[in-house]
């Protein structure tokens, strides 16, 4: 029975990583502070950040994200918590 184990973990894992990547958050760019690297977002909830739908900023994983957006500008994004600060980890218009 052990290879129906090591299928049963394989196919596990795959569903949740592919959960995990549909995971993106709709928001919308209201201000952004390129020398900073910081972007404020109103975005809808997150579950992964125990977070209801609000207006917040963010630090953005790298300021090359920030090349192109612009406010008012409709996103999808990730965002974690990196070294204590919630950070957009991943973003595309
Ligand atoms: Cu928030």
């Amino acid at each position: 029975m052990k290879t129906v184990a090591i299928a049963t973990f394989a196919v596990t894992f795959v569903l949740s990583t592919s959960f995990a990547s549909a995971q993106s958050v709709n928001g919308t760019v209201k201000k952004i502070d390129a020398e900073q690297g910081k972007v404020t977002i109103d975005h809808g909830p997150i579950k992964k950040l125990d977070m209801d739908a609000m207006t917040m900023v963010f630090r953005v994983a790298s300021p090359d994200m920030l090349k192109g957006l612009k406010t008012g500008d409709k996103i999808k994004f990730d965002a974690d918590r990196v070294d204590g600060a919630i950070t957009v980890t991943n973003l595309k218009k």
